[in-house]
């Protein structure tokens, strides 16, 4: 996404390196860090792999094929979840630059979301709907740390089609969280799902008291 031609230099700091080096464009007047949250297996590392300008940090590790999402809906294609976290950089318009953060989707790393959630301004929520229950606990979560967020439904081949009005109910949002969906392995679809947030948390600001 970003101008190379400007920000590319060789990152030959320690004289060990000679990888590129992606520096945030000099147009660039903010920044954000977010979270990409959302359970096993939904399509976080795939999101923010999809956006990242620069090479993504991930953190993957074999898993067994044990526990009931895995056997019901994950993909027999994935061997390796999100063990710490992800992270990622978007600039969106030049300006305003994302750092995503991607939390890991098993259930016993929710307590490491206190600590990645520190300073996050917002949260993009990804929602299976193959599994709509899955997904409760990390909204819960972001309701539970103040962490304003919209959804993204990410689709796939056997998800069901759904009305945007029930799925509204079945995962209890607010009227004005936004809700949209996307193919986190499609840059512009999984663009436009950041984009519906950073809007949102536009007006959540203007908004404020
Ligand atoms: N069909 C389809 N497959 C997808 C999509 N997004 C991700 N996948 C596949 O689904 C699998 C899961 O993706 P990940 O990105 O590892 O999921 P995750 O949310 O990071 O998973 P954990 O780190 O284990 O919590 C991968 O094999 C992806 O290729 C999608 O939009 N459509
Ligand atoms: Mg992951």
């Amino acid at each position: 996404m970003a101008d190379t031609d400007d920000t590319t230099e060789p990152g030959d700091m320690d004289g060990m390196d000679d990888s590129p080096v992606m520096y945030v464009q000099p147009s660039v007047s903010g920044a954000a860090k977010i979270l990409v949250v959302g359970p096993m297996g939904v399509g976080k590392t795939t999101l923010i792999g999809t956006v990242s300008e620069i090479t993504p940090l991930s953190t993957e590790a074999t898993m067994s094929r044990a526990g009931a999402r895995l056997d019901t809906v994950v993909s027999p294609s994935k061997t390796t979840t999100t063990v710490a976290l992800d992270f990622g950089r978007i600039t969106l318009g030049g300006e305003l630059v994302l750092y995503l953060f991607g939390t890991p989707g098993q259930q016993r790393f929710l307590p490491a979301w206190k600590d990645l959630a520190r300073g996050a301004l917002g949260a993009l929520a990804l929602v299976d709907t193959r599994d709509l229950e899955a997904s409760f606990d990390a909204i819960g979560h972001l309701e539970d740390l103040d962490v304003p967020f919209s959804v993204a439904v990410n689709s796939f081949p056997d998800s069901a089609l759904h009305n945007e009005e029930d799925l509204r109910s079945a995962l209890d949002l607010l009227p004005h969280t936004p809700l949209v969906i996307c193919d986190a392995r499609e840059h512009k679809s999984s663009v436009q799902a950041l984009i519906s947030l950073v809007s949102h948390l536009i007006e959540t600001v203007a908004e404020a008291p």
